[in-house]
């Protein structure tokens, strides 16, 4: 990695540090830089900065409200006091996920707002995966001091399902009259939420979606809470504290109605996993995530760069080609190969 590049990189950290908004802004764009360089260095900057207190996922079908509840939630938080991050994720192709993003961001009534930082991220130079581009984001607004930050994504793909498990509380936002809910259930989405948001209240068949919601749970088998879920089967079993039972909020963006309750609600979900044992082994959790999303993305970029021409195993690539030697063993010699990440 070039000597400049990483200096760049940790002097705009350093400025994130100090609550530097334009350098956090510089860094995030950085990170999703197509030049691998710069996007590395990046992402070894941010390594030493804190994840933000509190991350709060939002998710649902497209043009549910996600946008509009975001903005809504923004206004209370600031009113309670607290420094909101957002970020948008569109998951969807890196030919139109640009594009479409600002349509998504509904905040303009925060842009003078310094507490508030918007932004908004496409699959595009996000190499070693959406998620863990966006785990690195968040760092940048933890070490710039927000304290509570929204990652809103489309869907429940699977990309976007990893995003959403980035979050310390994950709120599906569901909506009365799109016919088939019980279809989104089957389709895993009692096992991600924390928090349920029927919303758009102000429309009929609200309140019976919320019953449905709440018959689905008490139905549900097992244990619901997808913390300790996440963590796996063997802490789940020997877990002996309190358990979460995600909580159903009606909500209306657009009337402003049902948003204390649910930011209520978002708050007692993060106490929740303040118990000591279940938050250390959350953080631990994590860590080894990123830990492997490092490892792996320079591992790849040494070995790509070992094949590549004038790559040290570009002989290997030759052999391959002219039928001497199959695929299968190629794998094998790069694995044992001594390349250096
Ligand atoms: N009736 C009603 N309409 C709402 C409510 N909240 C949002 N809308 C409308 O629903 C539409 C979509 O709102 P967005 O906030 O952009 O929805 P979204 O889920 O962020 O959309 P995508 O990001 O495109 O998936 C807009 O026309 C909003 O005005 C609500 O509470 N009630
Ligand atoms: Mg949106």
């Amino acid at each position: 990695m070039s000597p400049k590049a990483a200096a760049t990189a940790e002097t705009l950290a350093a400025a994130t540090r100090n609550g530097d908004r334009r350098a956090a802004s510089k860094l995030i764009s950085q990170l999703e830089s197509a030049e691998p360089e710069t996007a590395r260095a990046a992402s070894r900057a941010v390594a030493a900065l804190p994840l933000p207190p509190h991350t709060v996922g939002l998710t649902g079908p497209p043009g549910a409200g996600k946008s509009t509840l975001v903005d809504y939630l923004t206004a209370i938080l600031r009113k309670r006091g607290k420094r909101v991050g957002v970020v948008a994720v569109d998951p969807s192709s890196p030919f139109t996920g640009g594009a479409l993003l600002g349509d998504r961001i509904r905040m303009s009534s925060h842009r003078s707002d310094t507490g508030v930082f918007v932004r908004s991220m496409s699959n595009r130079g996000a190499t070693g995966g959406l998620a863990a581009a966006a785990s690195d984001t968040l760092r940048v607004l933890g070490g710039a001091g927000f304290d509570v930050v929204f990652v809103e994504t489309v869907g429940a793909g699977q990309a976007e399902t990893q995003v959403v498990a980035l979050a310390d509380t994950v709120c599906v936002v569901q909506v009365p009259g799109l016919g088939d809910d019980i279809q989104l259930m089957k389709m895993g989405i009692l096992e991600i939420a924390d928090l349920f948001v029927v919303n758009k209240s102000d429309r009929p068949g609200a309140r019976e979606l919320k019953l449905q919601i709440e018959q689905a749970l008490g139905e549900s088998p097992g244990e619901v809470c997808r913390a300790l879920r996440q963590l796996g089967r063997d802490f789940a079993t020997g877990y002996e504290g309190p358990k979460w039972m995600p909580e159903v909020h009606l909500l209306s963006g657009l009337d402003q109605k049902g948003g204390d309750e649910l930011v209520d609600g978002m708050l007692r979900h993060r106490a929740f996993l303040n118990q000591p044992k279940l938050a250390a082994e959350l953080t631990r959790n994590r860590l080894a995530r990123e830990i492997l999303w490092r490892a792996t993305r320079r591992a790849g970029d040494a070995w790509e760069a070992s094949l590549a021409p004038g790559g040290s195993l570009r002989k290997l690539v030759g052999d391959c080609a002219d039928g001497k030697m199959d695929l299968e063993s190629a794998v094998e010699k790069v694995l044992k190969a001594k390349v250096k990440p």
